[in-house]
């Protein structure tokens, strides 16, 4: 925790907020995925000079021929910066020794165990440590568990003979990207920075702020880095509760959908959720868990984020039973079924496949004996554990040809109408039949 005595008017600190304010500073960002590379862009815009570092051969060769491969990110934007050096590419973390400010943006997934996976910032702090100067500034960016930039960063760079908050800084700031979101980018949405000492914060917001519209300064690294797990904790823990209402109603015989479209003509103190298939992407389903295994560590259970899980984790399963009753009724047994999937990306108008409930789904349903067959105009081929697909051509005519059709991610260009046509039985996770106007008796709705 910072304290108020600590002092910012130390020489470094002053020259260094001038090297950023000057635009002087070079930037050098770890992990060129869906977060470091609109950040090394709008650094770049900004007028730094940044060097991306991947391990990845392929995406260094992309950007060094101004070949963007992250959907936000258009060619007519990176292509110029790269043209004029303001933006280059490494592979090599030796690049690391020329720079004053790294910002570390590395997934931080979950092993199987349920446990972290801090392997990849490991790798970077291990990287930092033989390219640390005097002055130079270290932003963690990768979610991770409150503790970690202090417990974990801290005492290996003061190991090298550094002093935090005068030979260098050190801070937490994390990422708020919503891949594929126009109106919210890595410029104008606003930037938590916590600092180890308030010198690390005041220099790390030096930093950001000539490129980042709106910089929220906090007192320490462990506020930011609650603040993140807050607020993607409360999405989970929101889309669980909403998920557990779907159970519910089904036992009472209430559509589900029509009470929260009704609770969201509320216009103050409530916020629409929706249930669906369960919980996929990269954050919401990773992030929470991050925070109730460091809250083991101190003996406590963190019951709303393990209750959530369990019933996000639970809903793949609830479907794949719904299913086995809407061909129940119509005499069919789930075995030697035919089902077409519809949609499997995690979530709609995107091609993110991560922890995406669709392949809990598919997976649950081949384990049946159904024969799976699934239309995604995002994702053309499917391999995943034991599940090897190819999306199918028509989905009009594979619903035909199926016995029941399953929505699991309602993206907005699917032909709703034509699919509901052609099916026999259409089970739809998300109400997107609904949705799209059409009101049709063989339509089951979780
Ligand atoms: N989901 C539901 N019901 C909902 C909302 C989401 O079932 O009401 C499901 C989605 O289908 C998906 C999963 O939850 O499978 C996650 O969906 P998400 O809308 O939370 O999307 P994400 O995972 O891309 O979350 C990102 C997060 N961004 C960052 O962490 C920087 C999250 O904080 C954003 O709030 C979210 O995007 C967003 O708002 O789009």
């Amino acid at each position: 925790m910072n304290t108020e005595n600590e002092t910012t008017d130390h020489s470094m600190v002053k020259h260094m907020i001038e090297r950023f304010q000057n635009k002087e500073a070079r930037i050098g960002i770890i992990g060129m995925g869906y977060v470091g590379l609109p950040l090394a862009v709008i650094l770049a815009e900004a007028g730094y000079y940044v060097t991306g570092v991947d391990l990845s051969e392929e995406k260094v060769a992309s950007l060094k021929a101004g070949k963007s491969y992250i959907e936000d990110i258009k060619d007519e934007t990176l292509a110029p910066l790269v043209q004029d050096g303001r933006l280059k590419a490494s592979s090599s973390f030796e690049v690391l020794k020329e720079m004053d400010g790294v910002s570390i943006c590395v997934p931080t997934p979950l092993r199987k165990t349920g446990d972290p996976d801090l392997s990849f910032i490991i790798s970077a702090l291990n990287a930092l440590k033989t390219a640390l100067h005097p002055g130079m500034v270290v932003i963690l960016e990768s979610t991770t568990y409150p503790g970690t930039t202090r417990e974990m960063f801290l005492p290996e760079i003061e190991a090298l003979g550094c002093k935090v908050g005068e030979d260098f800084f050190l801070a937490f700031s994390p990422e708020r990207v919503d891949p594929g979101r126009q109106d919210w980018t890595t410029k104008n949405t606003p930037k938590v920075i916590g600092g180890i000492t308030a010198a690390c914060t005041e220099v790390a917001a030096a930093m950001y702020g000539q490129a980042m519209e709106n910089i929220v300064k906090v007192s320490s690294t462990e506020v930011a880095e609650m603040t993140k797990l807050l607020e993607n904790t409360f999405r989970a823990v929101n889309i669980g509760l909403v998920n557990e209402m779907a159970l519910m109603c089904d036992r009472l015989g209430i559509n589900v959908w029509e009470v929260i479209e009704a609770a969201g003509s509320k216009p103050f103190g409530f916020m629409k959720f929706t249930p669906g298939p369960g919980l996929g992407g990269h954050c919401i389903p990773i992030d929470p868990l991050y925070l109730s295994w460091k809250l083991k560590s101190v003996k406590y259970t963190a019951r709303f984020i393990e209750l959530a899980s369990e019933i996000n984790t639970g809903m793949p399963r609830y479907v794949v039973q719904r299913v086995q009753d809407a061909l129940n009724d119509d005499s069919l047994a789930l075995r030697g079924s035919k089902i077409l999937v519809l949609g499997v990306a995690y979530k709609p108008d995107i091609s993110d496949m991560r922890e995406s409930p669709a392949l809990d789904v598919i997976g649950l349903l081949e384990k049946k004996g159904v024969v799976v067959s699934y239309y995604d105009p995002f994702v053309p081929c499917l391999k995943h554990e034991g599940i090897s697909l190819e999306s199918v051509e028509d989905p009009v005519q594979a619903a035909a040809e199926a016995d029941g059709v399953v929505i699991i991610t309602h993206h907005s260009n699917l032909d709703y109408r034509g699919i509901v046509d052609a099916a026999k039985m259409v089970f739809d996770t998300r109400n997107a039949v609904k949705n799209a106007g059409i009101e049709d008796e063989k339509v089951v709705v979780l």
